[in-house]
């Protein structure tokens, strides 16, 4: 089968997820275009049955704003046509659904048909969905895909509450593959991080306000109080510069490492005892699945999608957005024998398997076979 993904090319876990997707697709064989605006960050172009299709905007004075939407609806009808896709997988529903549907009609004219799958990642129907001026064009371009997925029960939830749905959506949750951690090992970094045997802590997000990352400095604060331990914050975006003031204001700062954007999480995952995820909304929350993966335990708030990811009591503790102190008490919880992190370490990875590629992989082949696509 020939597949077309259309994603967000950054650290997000949209991009992350249709890029693993992508890859996984390409391993059983099948030719997968990746279509956006810069090369995804997770995609190694050098692998087999890879393709990567850049979308350019061009600068034009008369443009107050470029109009990237119709330059991705033109590059999809241009690598739709020319590599003979058999179908279309846009992960987040603007610009890509609205694009991809435009698109479609394009093709039509043209006597072309081409199927478009819609996965619905949470901010775009969550923040962004819930402003009118967005609206419409979301509530259209959902109705209009041929197949609709959400990463969560509760995304799904949440979409059918918002907006006027005419049509099914299925759920399909996140994944990871588990293989890829089977041999993750404490590294170098672990003495680098914590070279009296502290206790590692650690947070990957993209330090938007929705990720409450000062409370993931707060929870350390109360661990800290306990017990020596150490915070590797993985990740950049707004919420930098006042999280590093206040740990400056507080005098930690020594305790606390700014790791900034990687590639490569692994290598970090591989050494952390703890991670702590304080969203104030999380549709599914893959950083907190990856962790487990990890066999790290999660320390987790209870909104959106999270208790689906995280099991309270086993591969970690949910807890109410802002509680600081239950979220430190379950931390230390976890934390106060080396006997009990370790069963949570292992019940954490043990979660994580419900997410395992071949759990999850299946169900999308299943959804595009359902679009009458032939597959190979
Ligand atoms: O979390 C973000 O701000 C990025 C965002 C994205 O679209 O890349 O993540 C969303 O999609 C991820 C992959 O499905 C989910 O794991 C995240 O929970 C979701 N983020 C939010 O709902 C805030």
């Amino acid at each position: 089968m020939k597949i077309g993904i259309v994603c967000y090319p950054t650290y997000g876990g949209s991009g992350v997820v249709a890029t693993e997707l992508g890859l996984e697709m390409a391993a059983l064989g099948h030719e997968i275009h990746f279509i956006s605006y810069s090369q995804p960050v997770r995609l190694d172009l050098y692998t087999p049955n890879v393709h990567y299709h850049e979308v350019v905007v061009m600068d034009y004075p008369l443009f107050e704003y470029s109009p990237y939407e119709l330059v991705l609806t033109s590059k999809l009808v241009s690598v739709v046509k020319n590599e003979k896709l058999d179908l279309l997988h846009v992960h987040y529903a603007i610009p890509h659904a609205s694009a991809a549907y435009m698109a479609k009609k394009i093709l039509r004219s043209e006597g072309i048909h081409l199927p478009i799958v819609c996965t619905l990642h949470g901010t775009d129907i969550t923040l962004l969905g819930k402003d009118a001026s967005f609206e419409p064009v979301i509530t259209f371009a959902i109705n209009k895909s041929d197949a609709v997925t959400a990463v969560s029960a509760d995304l799904k939830k949440d979409t059918l509450e918002h907006f006027n749905i005419s049509r099914p959506i299925d759920v399909i949750p996140n994944f990871i593959n588990m293989k890829r951690y089977e041999n993750l090992k404490p590294n170098g970094l672990r003495s680098q991080f914590a070279p009296n045997g502290e206790l590692i802590i650690t947070h990957v997000s993209n330090f938007r306000p929705v990720k409450r990352v000062e409370d993931v400095v707060k929870v350390f604060a109360g661990v800290r109080k306990q017990m020596p331990a150490k915070l590797v914050l993985i990740g950049d975006g707004p919420e930098r510069y006042s999280v590093e003031q206040e740990c400056r204001q507080q005098g930690y700062c020594d305790d606390i490492h700014f790791i900034g954007k990687t590639k490569n999480i692994g290598r970090f995952l591989a050494n952390a005892d703890l991670f702590i995820l304080p969203s104030q909304t999380e549709s599914f929350g893959l950083a907190a699945l990856e962790a487990m993966a990890a066999g790290i335990p999660v320390i987790s708030t209870n909104s959106g999608g999270l208790p689906e990811v995280n099991q309270h009591g086993f591969s970690g503790f949910l807890s109410d957005v802002g509680d600081i102190e239950s979220m430190t008490l379950h931390a230390l919880e976890i934390v106060q024998s080396p006997e009990i992190l370790q069963q949570f370490k292992v019940q954490a990875k043990e979660q994580a398997m419900k997410f395992d590629l071949p759990n999850i992989l299946p169900q999308y082949l299943e959804l595009y076979k359902g679009l009458h696509v032939p597959l190979v």
